[in-house]
Order: C-alpha cells, then structure tokens, then sequence
C-alpha cells in the first residue's frame, strides 16, 4: 500500500458477506467501492497539481491542514478525512469479534467507564447524538486515558495529544440499505464485529 500520493483504496481484510447478518455485503460493497473509493480518487484529484505535497502522508496532511495551500484546505480536510476514517473504520471491524475488549485497553476502559457496559451505553449516546453525518470515537490520551468524542462529516480528531482507537461511521451511507433509519439498531449490531485485538493493538501502539 503507497502511503502518499496517489493514494490507494485499501482492500477490505475480510469477504464483503464477512460481517454478515450485522453488516450486509450490499452495504459493504457500496460503502467501500463506491464511497471510500470516492474519497480516495477526490483527495487524489485535489492533490494533483500540487507537487511539493506529493511525499507527505496522509497524517502529515491532517494534521497541518492550515499550512496547505488555502485552495485545498476543504478538499484534503473532508476526502483525506474520508480516508482515514475509512481505513480506521473498515480496518477496525472482523468477523471474530472478541466482543469485549481486551488487555491493556480493557482495564482503561474500565478505569475510564467504570464498566464495558457502560462504556458501550455512553459510546452509543454519542453515535447516536451526533446530528447529520458524521463519527464517535473511542480515543486515548498520552496519559493512556480513554475518552468517546464524537466529530462531524469526516472531521478526524487529531491533534498531538488525541489517539483515534476505534470508530463507528453513523453517516447513512454506513446503514441505510438495512437498517433504514435506525440508527441504534445499527449501532447495537456493529459492537458484534468490532475487532478489539485491533483496538488493543493501537491503544498499545498510539498512530500519533
Ligand atoms: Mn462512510
């Protein structure tokens, strides 16, 4: 996988009927072919004729957003947020789902929530209170400190303090061919296939 420019579609680590019943395969395809690949090809074409980018990461480009060029600002802000998001998202779920979290992200969880149920209890409130489209986010601070936000449209939570864990994309793209709209339902279903081994290994192994 090229981390810089042109930037690629990364596969899905899983079949597309893989998170099936929670997570249709139509749903997937569309999600992932169509929107991600979206994202992908327009941060690309934003990127296009400004050469002096082309070695930065995507990282490196969400996090100095206000020194690019003022022109691409938006662009690189909503389609390189759309990839990572998406990268996080799809990287962030498997058809093996522990269903708990596990080792040293466990135990934060518990410090942080008291309890998963109620970690998963307040996870929820923020996908489910975040108007339109948009994230909620499990993060952790350089302390090791857990913490949900949510964000809006493909806004990522980066700043040198702040380490996206694990996500959930509540934009209708995400749910509406089966679940319509309802949000919660989708929600409930997606902590089945939230992959915690994944989760545990970037609390462990912080990507800012
Ligand atoms: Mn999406």
């Amino acid at each position: 996988m090229k981390t810089t420019y042109p930037f690629e579609l990364k596969p899905l680590p899983y079949a597309y009927d893989a998170l099936e019943p929670f997570i249709d395969k139509e749903t997937m395809h569309l999600h992932h072919d169509k929107h991600h690949q979206a994202y992908v090809n327009n941060l690309n074409k934003a990127l296009e004729n400004y050469p002096e980018l082309h070695n930065k990461t995507l990282l490196e480009l969400l996090q100095n957003l206000k020194k690019l060029p003022e022109e691409i600002q938006t662009a690189v802000r909503n389609n390189g947020g759309g990839v990572f998001n998406h990268n996080l998202f799809f990287d962030g779920m498997t058809p093996d789902s522990s269903k708990m979290p596990v080792g040293n992200l466990a135990k934060a969880i518990d410090r942080a929530f008291g309890s998963f149920e109620n970690f998963k209890e307040t996870f929820k409130k923020a996908a489910l209170g975040r108007f339109g489209s948009g994230w909620a986010w499990l993060v952790s601070d350089e302390n090791g400190d857990v913490k949900i936000v949510s964000t809006a449209n493909q806004d990522v939570p980066l700043n040198l303090t702040v380490n996206p864990i694990l996500e959930i994309d509540v934009w209708e793209h995400a749910y509406y061919l089966k679940y319509q709209n309802r949000r919660a339902e989708y929600i409930d279903n997606w902590f089945n296939v939230i992959d915690w081994n994944k989760a545990e290994y970037i609390y462990n192994n912080p990507l800012i």
